[in-house]
């Protein structure tokens, strides 16, 4: 039997490795964990709020509104950075514009957070996993003044920090500073995150890969001949590989980051520049990602290193297991020549 650690010591322990090491960014990963335990707690409830306290958009009989789970959510996550000291402004995927905190706590906050604060929240009516994802930037604006939209585009090798939490048959928190990835499940009989996945890898490569097939024959070329491959018989290979696609980016990309596996979202004609947020989904994830060993891109270009223009930009996303996503970039550039 090992020591039991929280996640709440394990942030102490590990703050000498976070950049600036002065005790706020752990601080901040302390909030985004609070705030999770009570999203996580009224993920629980969203079926009994749903059919048996009043549906969503409904009145209560307390006479208040019952507002959808993704709001409650985005709302739990800002009152926790706008208060928590740390965060100085923040964009989140459920809002037009960022927002530039003014409060009086706000006022000194180093860091912007930019998240998606319910992720795949089309699956929450059939009780299906959904998650949180976030990034952590130090604000390039001075100290002191207002955030500005140039704290928020920043490229994602600008994190300091970032990770998920999925809502699954039980509640994880995965996170990097950019020392390795570890995973916490939250323990919901003692209301903490216990650290179940230390030093977290992806595989190099496996039998399973992630897309929305109904999308295969508008995405391009070389994305149809790597899933063709996937298809393919071959004994050796252990082909064909197993298709797995939940619809929940953060539920498919943690099942690819324990047992590997490939994940892809393509430009499409609905989605010309890809379904999925650069800063809200993509950057996060692809920290993760390269921190485990896997590989984040475009199809052409490192995830990490776009330059973004706009808060809600969306990008072609092709992550996982190293030799797959190696695989497919090599398919695209064949298919680019003919
Ligand atoms: P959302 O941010 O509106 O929830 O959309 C993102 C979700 C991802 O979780 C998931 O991977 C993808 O959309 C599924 O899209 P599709 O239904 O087109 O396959
Ligand atoms: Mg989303």
């Amino acid at each position: 039997m090992s020591k039991f650690t929280s996640l709440h010591e394990f942030i102490m322990d590990r703050q000498a490795e976070f950049p600036f090491a002065s005790g706020e960014l752990s601080r901040l990963l302390n909030d985004i964990a609070l705030a999770s335990k009570i999203v996580s707690r009224d993920v629980r409830r969203a079926g009994l709020v749903d059919h048996i306290l009043g549906a969503q958009g409904e009145t209560n009989i307390q006479g208040e509104d019952q507002q959808k789970l993704d709001v409650v959510a985005d709302e739990q996550f800002i009152k926790m950075f706008q208060f928590g000291g740390e965060v100085c402004g923040i964009a989140s995927e459920e809002n037009d514009d960022f927002m530039a905190f003014e409060n009086e706590e706000a006022k000194n906050g180093k860091y912007v957070v930019l998240f998606d604060p319910l992720d795949g929240s089309s699956n929450i009516d059939v009780n299906v996993s959904i998650g949180t994802i976030f990034s952590i930037y130090r604000r390039i604006s001075p100290d002191g003044t207002k955030a500005t939209l140039a704290d928020m585009l920043q490229k994602g090798t600008r994190q300091v920090a970032a990770g998920y939490v999925l809502y699954g048959s039980s509640t994880m928190l995965v996170y990097s500073t950019g020392h390795g990835v570890n995973g916490f499940t939250l323990d919901p009989s003692i209301g903490e995150f216990c650290l179940s996945h230390p030093a977290m890898k992806m595989p190099e490569t496996s039998r399973l890969y992630s897309m929305n097939e109904g999308n295969i024959d508008i995405c391009h070329q070389g994305i149809q001949d790597y899933i063709k491959y996937c298809q393919g018989e071959e004994k050796e290979t252990g082909r064909p590989y197993s298709g797995r696609y939940i619809g929940s980016l953060v539920a498919d990309f943690h099942r690819s980051l324990i047992k590997g596996g490939i994940y892809i979202y393509p430009a499409v004609p609905s989605a010309p520049k890809g379904k999925l947020r650069l800063l809200y989904e993509c950057n996060p994830l692809a920290m993760i990602a390269e921190q485990a060993g896997g590989i984040a891109t475009t199809g052409y270009e490192r995830i990490m290193e776009v330059e973004p223009t706009e808060l809600h930009q969306r990008v072609p996303y092709i992550v996982g297991s190293k030799k797959m996503v190696q695989q497919v970039l090599d398919l695209i550039q064949k298919a680019d020549l003919k």
